[in-house]
Formats: structure tokens, sequence, C-alpha cells
């Protein structure tokens, strides 16, 4: 049994203050800090997209935040711009302690394929190269904390568990946008795919 923890999306913008805030979302940083001392392998992922991303409501005519649009892939929510590569945004929290990971990485990069999942992009084909690290790691256990439950740790967790990853969120140890009952979708969705939720 070789366990890793996945740290997703502890970033400047989905912080109070932040273009996509979650609500208290920074109040997680410093247990998260704590757990890493559990693991031996510890990967962080940043949302990291380009400018005028097709993610982004002011890249689609007409639309704004929180809007659906349809792509190639799927339906998808167009968000306020955010987490845009190198901006203070895309930074990680500033007291997040990022010494113990071995990994840092990057999603969301190609313009026109948002990536919620740590492990593929939206059209649930195209890897980040993720599983193949851990893989190599030897690792057997998936532990999944940070932001946000309903969106890129839901996505997250559901693909570890579909690679075959025992996979476990700590749910005290994620933040919730909460959208139209996203959350619970989410929650219903993790357990459907054999996640465990910690609480
Ligand atoms: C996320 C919406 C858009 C997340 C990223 O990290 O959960 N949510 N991009
Ligand atoms: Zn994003």
């Amino acid at each position: 049994m070789q366990s890793a923890l996945i740290v997703i999306d502890l970033q400047n913008d989905f912080c109070p203050g932040g273009a996509l805030a979650v609500v208290n979302g920074d109040s997680i940083v410093p247990q998260i800090n704590a757990k890493m001392n559990d693991y031996n392998i510890i990967a962080l992922t940043q949302d990291w997209h380009p400018t005028g991303h097709s993610s982004f409501a002011s890249s689609q005519a007409g639309k704004s935040p929180l809007e659906t649009i349809k792509m190639p892939y799927g339906v998808q929510v167009l968000w306020p711009d955010h987490c845009i590569q190198g901006t203070r945004g895309a930074g990680f929290h500033r007291s997040l302690n990022t010494n113990p990971a071995s990994l840092i990485l990057r999603k969301g990069c190609n313009p026109r394929i948002d990536s919620y999942s740590a492990f593929f992009e939206n059209d649930h084909k195209t890897p980040t190269g993720l599983h193949g690290y851990l893989q190599s790691r030897g690792v057997t256990d998936v532990d999944l904390v940070g932001l946000a439950t309903d969106f890129c740790v839901n996505f997250s967790a559901v693909d570890a568990a579909n690679l075959g990853y025992k996979t476990r969120v700590f749910e005290h140890l994620t933040k919730a946008i909460d959208l139209d009952g996203s959350l619970s979708a989410a929650r219903a969705a993790m357990i459907a795919a054999g996640v465990t939720l910690e609480s």
C-alpha cells in the first residue's frame, strides 16, 4: 500500500477576495498543512488557464458567469476569469506549505477544454500525466483535499476511483461552490464511483 495526498487548487482566486472565491476557502489551509505530515507522496494542483480560456464567460458572446453552454465535450459552466497563468490569482494561497510536495501539476492549459479533474481534461480522454506519475511511484491509494468539493475535487476523485485507486475525500478539508445543488450531486457521484467520503 502506498498513499498519495493530492491537494486540489488551493489558489488565491478560489479564496476570499479572489475572482472565483469559495466561501471560507482559505480556512482549510492550516489543517491541510498538518495533514501533509502523514504522507510521503504529495502532489499539488493549480488551475492554470491562458487568457481568454473558453470556460470564461468573457470569452463567450452574450454570456454571464454561471450560465452554461454546450461544448463539443458536454455542458460547460461559464466562470468569471480566474487562475490566469502567472497572475497572483493563480498563485498558491500564501499560507499553503508547498515545500513537501514532490509534484506540482497544472491543468486547464488548453484554451478549448476545461479541466476540472487532476487526471483528465473535461473530454474525459486527454490525460494530464498525473496517473502516470502516481503509477510510477507505486501509488495504490489516493486521498484528496482542497477546492472546490463539487467541481475539481469531485471530478478528480471520481477519475481516481475509476482508474482503480482506493480513493478517499476528506470532506472537512474541502470547501464547495455549491451551485444549484452541485454539492449534493457531487457527493452522490463520488459515492457511486466508490469514493469514501470522510468527515
Ligand atoms: C474549479 C471552477 C472552475 C475548481 C476550477 O477548482 O473547482 N472550479 N475552475
Ligand atoms: Zn478553472
